[in-house]
């Protein structure tokens, strides 16, 4: 009976993308914006970043933020968040992996044409990117751009850079020419959030504005998929079941840098490069 009247009470209050959204998601390979929080509780998140950046330093590209900071945890399990990647996923999600993406004032760092799911080593494609505004993105300060329907065709080649401005681990980038006339902006308030598909392209430019440029983004996964390089990848059940048990289970970050979370986190993150950087 309780069971019953909780599951009812849930599905009173989801707020899934509506077909419309979810079936241009599908054409396109992306869908935005979605307000997920006020820009209040944007600028609150924020503060809780800057505040641990100012104790801990930079969070920019570290892994697996949500088990270190609560903000980013709070983030990463968002209601309206959840409903969507639901909507896109079904009702049995992971979160994979995080990372904070900041690009600072004035600054040559970018990211090159490519498709995510090219190095991470996964064995299927039911994952999906979030990428939560914590600053206005624009055009001017290097928001993401996507190239509409190229996800459809799976996996274009690439070749590895190494370029020093490049953000991406391997300055990987997409061997075929973009006409950047075909790509559109994803632009942002702050507290709305992005969504795309593993295999869709997409770049993004310096920023050439006199402010911080933040996102937060968030890689859930269908848990049947599997990691083919190791078996010790870990992943959080942030909604349902995992009848696949592909991932070992994360502890939950209750307190803002914990030391026995700080040692987890740095595995993940010695692994997580391991799989990139010999893929
Ligand atoms: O934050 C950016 O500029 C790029 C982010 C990105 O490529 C991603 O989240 O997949």
């Amino acid at each position: 009976m309780m069971m019953k009247t909780d599951t009812t009470e849930r599905k009173a209050i989801n707020q899934q993308l509506s077909q419309a959204d979810q079936q241009q998601y599908r054409h396109d390979g992306y869908f935005f914006p979605l307000r997920i929080f006020s820009t209040k509780k944007a600028a609150d998140h924020r503060e809780q970043l800057e505040n641990l950046e100012a104790v801990y330093g930079p969070m920019h590209y570290k892994i697996k933020p949500y088990l270190l900071m609560k903000s980013a945890a709070e983030i990463a399990n968002n209601s309206v968040l959840l409903d969507a990647v639901e909507s896109i996923l079904g009702p049995d999600i992971l979160l994979w992996d995080s990372a904070y993406i900041i690009k600072e004032p004035n600054n040559t760092k970018y990211v090159s044409w490519h498709q995510d799911l090219t190095y991470w080593g996964l064995d299927g494609d039911e994952l999906v990117t979030a990428w939560v505004a914590l600053s206005t993105v624009t055009s001017q300060n290097g928001c993401m751009k996507m190239l509409p329907g190229s996800h459809h065709k799976g996996k274009h080649q690439h070749r590895s850079t190494y370029s020093k401005d490049n953000i991406l681990h391997r300055g990987q980038e997409l061997s075929a020419e973009i006409d950047e006339e075909q790509t559109v902006s994803v632009e942002l308030e702050a507290g709305e959030v992005s969504f795309h598909h593993g295999w869709v392209a997409h770049a993004s430019h310096p920023n050439f504005s006199a402010e911080r440029r933040i996102g937060l983004s968030l890689q859930y996964l269908a848990p049947r998929v599997r990691q083919k390089h190791t078996d010790h990848e870990s992943a959080t059940l942030v909604r349902g079941e995992d009848r696949y048990r592909n991932f070992l289970p994360e502890p939950l970050c209750e307190e803002d840098f914990a030391p026995e979370m700080l040692s987890f986190q740095a595995e993940a993150e010695r692994l997580k490069h391991e799989v990139y950087d010999t893929n």
